[in-house]
């Protein structure tokens, strides 16, 4: 049996916009590079490939400079798949962008279509329940219509919180199996992963945590090395991948891709 919590057999990519350089950013750290951004997109669509997973790379969106960050648009689960309503307005758009794609592969696909806002960074889905962390991004109502959406396929949802100046939940946080948790030590410290195997991200490295288990291997942003050999010493099969563009614009290895 499949655990849908890290085993796939499919994930949806977008390839990086010449636009990039007007993506969303919490402060400017300089201007990402779109050649370097578009071989580092390269290698980690070849290695989700090398999983045995089929990827579905969508072309570029001028009109819309974070669209590769596709995890923002659509949370999918085994049952069905959920539209977001992301909280940046700029992104909005990326949404109807994404639901003819999502409407090809599965059959139940519902929509957040009330007033709240909810960004799939802020979703964890774990092998008990889905966390989602309130953010700039997520908020009450949105979560509130998520969870009325996913209690009708059989999923528990709880709501948590992102910490303040942190972009998404998931910056801070991965799953690395239905059980097993990386964090910072400041997000895990709110107490979210009670009952969890939590494993830390190394002090000074907290970009590390938003890693992706992805069937057998881990990808992480490369430049951690404390915690990709924790990670090491622990069984897991680390893929390192060069994340310095998509870090210019707070984005990380969860946020390239929706996985199913
Ligand atoms: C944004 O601010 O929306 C983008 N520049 C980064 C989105 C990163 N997405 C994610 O963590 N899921």
């Amino acid at each position: 049996m499949t655990d849908p919590t890290f085993e796939f057999s499919r994930a949806i990519t977008r390839r990086p916009a010449r636009t990039i350089a007007n993506g969303l950013r919490a402060e400017d750290i300089g201007t990402p590079d779109l050649s370097q951004m578009l071989a580092d997109h390269a290698h980690y669509v070849a290695t989700l490939k090398e999983t045995g997973a089929e990827v579905i790379e969508l072309p570029p969106l001028d009109q819309y400079p974070d669209a590769v960050f596709v995890e923002d648009t659509a949370l999918c689960l085994p049952q069905g798949a959920i539209m977001m309503r992301p909280g940046a307005p700029t992104r909005l758009g990326e949404v109807d962008e994404m639901e003819p794609t999502i409407r090809d592969l599965y059959d139940d696909v519902r929509r957040i279509r009330g007033t709240g806002h909810i960004e799939g960074g802020d979703i964890l889905v774990t092998g008990r329940e889905i966390l989602v962390g309130r953010s700039n991004r997520t908020d009450a109502v949105g979560v509130a219509e998520l969870t009325d959406i996913v209690a009708d396929w059989g999923h528990t949802l709880r709501e948590v919180f992102t910490p303040p100046g942190v972009l998404h939940f998931k910056t801070d946080c991965s799953l690395l199996d239905g059980e097993t948790i990386l964090s910072t030590k400041r997000l895990d410290a709110s107490g979210c992963f009670e009952g969890y195997r939590v494993l830390h991200v190394a002090e000074g490295e907290e970009a590390a945590a938003n890693s992706i288990r992805f069937n057998q291997l881990v990808l992480c942003p490369s430049g951690f090395p404390r915690t990709t050999e924790m990670l090491s010493k622990h069984g897991y099969d680390v893929v390192e991948i060069n994340n310095s563009e998509c870090a210019k614009l707070d984005g990380g290895m969860s946020c390239l891709s929706l996985r199913f």
